[in-house]
């Protein structure tokens, strides 16, 4: 099964609607394979966004990155990486519509709620930047009789 990233930015908390976005995966029947709350120090935030460094909206997104605690987490599933974008919806606010969590939540592309990784590579990438192989709790499907 393939992994993705998935980061709920700052603004998630400061709105009390972490359950009510997390709940978007979950109902899809993606795993939740790791997850942590963190406020993330400047330099992983660089890093984060390093192919944005030099963009018009790039200070104002480590702002907003930095402001407070994100929930970031690796969601596990078939084909995770486009199932979980389809999810989130695109990047920019007129383009997100409704359904998505971005065209149901996000009125500013900047402040769009979530983060997703985009492709394999970058999937890779971030989840290294964000979890130690410790930090992942394995289990298995199928125990029905707890539900
Ligand atoms: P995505 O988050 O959909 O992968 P990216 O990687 O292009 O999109 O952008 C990273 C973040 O930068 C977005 N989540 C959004 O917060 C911000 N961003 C991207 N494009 C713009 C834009 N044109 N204006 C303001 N903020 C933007």
């Amino acid at each position: 099964m393939e992994k993705t990233f998935v980061m709920l930015k700052p603004g998630v908390l400061q709105r009390r609607i972490a359950g009510e976005v997390l709940n978007r995966f979950e109902r899809k029947g993606l795993r939740i394979a790791a997850l942590k709350m963190l406020r993330m120090s400047r330099e992983m935030v660089e890093a984060h966004y390093a192919e944005h460094r030099g963009r018009d909206f790039y200070e104002k997104l480590v702002e907003y990155t930095l402001s407070g605690p994100v929930i970031a987490m690796v969601m596990e599933g078939e084909e995770a990486i486009t199932v979980v974008r389809h999810l989130t919806g695109p990047t920019n606010l007129l383009d997100a519509p409704a359904g998505t969590i971005r065209g149901d939540y996000a009125a500013r592309t900047r402040l769009n709620i979530v983060h997703a990784s985009d492709s394999p590579a970058s999937a890779e990438r971030e989840i290294a930047l964000f979890f130690r192989p410790e930090e992942f709790c394995p289990w298995e499907d199928g125990n029905r009789d707890w539900f």
